[in-house]
């Protein structure tokens, strides 16, 4: 049975996936790496770092950055992407989620937030929204990155639930991974194209629909 659903948070709960996408692409620019939409899904989910290091291997002619290079460029990106959720209000929901929360919520189910962004805090007190979930979990205190699925295994350990009995919500390739490796049924937002190993695909969050996706779950 239905004991909670887990959502990511940059491109599931509001568009930060955006702005993470204009943060990459000015570095790129900056560094004369093509960058295109379809590249950045790769980055999506993925630890700054860890984007970072991907964005590089774009170059024509790869250069060998040193540690602290790295550490410049990976904070160059997060003072822009910073800037940019310094306008997020809670007008930036995207549609159906907060009826979809709500609906979770008022049939015993519990809610928890699995963000591999380390502005997840700020994102969450920005949008209003810290009291419509059980637990947001701090991913300062994990050692492995999503495709791993310790985000969402430390998820419902904190809310008392068998992963089995878990929903987990994604837009990212290297997320709807991390939630299979959980053993948890997973709804994937965006291109179906993008998502062979989800359950359910949804083109986007108004399609979010608790009834429908609890049936789908209890097959
Ligand atoms: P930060 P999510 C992820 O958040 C983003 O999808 C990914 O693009 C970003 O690089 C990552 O967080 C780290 O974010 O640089 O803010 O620590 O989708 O797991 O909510
Ligand atoms: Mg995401």
């Amino acid at each position: 049975t239905l004991k909670a659903v887990i959502f990511d948070l940059d491109g599931v709960i509001t568009d930060t996936a955006e702005y993470h996408y204009l943060a990459w692409k000015a570095i790129a620019e900056e560094l004369g790496i093509p960058f295109t939409r379809e590249f950045n899904e790769n980055l999506k989910g993925v630890s700054r770092m860890d984007s970072l290091k991907l964005l590089l291997s774009q170059a024509e002619t790869p250069i060998a950055y040193s540690d602290a290079e790295l550490d410049q460029l990976a904070d160059r990106k997060n003072k822009l992407y910073v800037e940019l959720i310094e306008k997020i209000t809670p007008a930036d929901l995207l549609p159906g989620v907060t009826d979809f929360v709500k609906e979770i919520r008022s049939s015993g189910v519990k809610t928890g937030i699995a963000s591999a962004s380390k502005n997840a805090p700020t994102v969450i007190h920005r949008l209003g929204i810290e009291d419509q979930f059980d637990v947001i979990v701090d991913v300062n205190t994990l050692k492995n990155n999503k495709p791993d699925p310790e985000i969402f295994l430390t998820a419902a350990a904190a809310l008392g639930a068998d992963p089995a009995d878990c929903i987990g919500v994604e837009d990212a390739v290297s997320g709807v991974d991390a939630i299979k490796a959980a053993g948890m049924f997973a709804v994937a937002i965006g291109n179906a194209a993008h998502f062979p190993h989800a359950d359910v695909v949804l083109d986007s969050t108004s399609q979010l629909n608790f009834g429908v996706l609890k049936a789908k779950f209890e097959g």
